[in-house]
């Protein structure tokens, strides 16, 4: 009976846990905006990934699916290179929240910085903030998350600066506020 509790227990302690990692809820406890996933139409980049580039493209950072951890997975990778990631939401949407789902491999604050700008016509954009203190466990993916309070706009430019390896990066969100 008791090698049948313990067996469970580490299943039930992972399902927890990874419901909190992929959860669908930005923000934490104490936050009043409730949020939705707006879609994204589409995300293009100043600079193409830098290894298996055809294959691994900007695109699959909007597919919805996550790169398992470690070398290499499905990240989108730019080696020693700063993209510039423009979104187009398609329309107009009151964003709260933008996480980026992103593997930090030479060392654990890799992802130095993330300076996100926004436009509504997509030619004119606006620096909006620079956010940074993404440090988290080598090898490992995790979400950074960017708080922006409210801003409306349809397209946003995220520029990340790295130190060490560069940029392994599986999925980007944003989050429009509800109520
Ligand atoms: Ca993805």
């Amino acid at each position: 009976m008791n090698k049948v509790l313990l067996s469970i227990i580490p299943l039930a302690f992972f399902a927890i846990w990874s419901d909190f990692l992929f959860g669908q809820s930005p923000g934490g406890p104490g936050d009043s905006r409730k949020f939705r996933l707006s879609p994204v139409a589409e995300v293009s980049s100043s600079d193409n990934p830098t290894m298996d580039g055809r294959r691994l493209t900007v695109d699959m950072l909007i597919d919805g699916k996550l790169p398992k951890d470690g070398w290499r997975s499905s990240w989108t990778a730019w080696m020693k290179v700063n993209p510039k990631l423009t979104f187009d939401l398609g329309e107009e949407k009151r964003i709260g929240i933008i996480r980026v789902y992103f593997q930090p491999w030479d060392r654990g604050d890799e992802l130095a910085e993330i300076k996100v700008e926004v436009s509504r016509d997509g030619k004119r954009f606006l620096e909006f903030n620079e956010y940074e203190g993404f440090s988290t466990e080598r090898g490992k993916g995790a979400w950074a998350e960017i708080d922006l309070r409210a801003v409306k706009a349809r397209y946003f430019r995220l520029s990340p600066q790295y130190q060490g390896w560069g940029h392994l990066w599986g999925e980007v969100e944003f989050w429009e506020i509800a109520n």
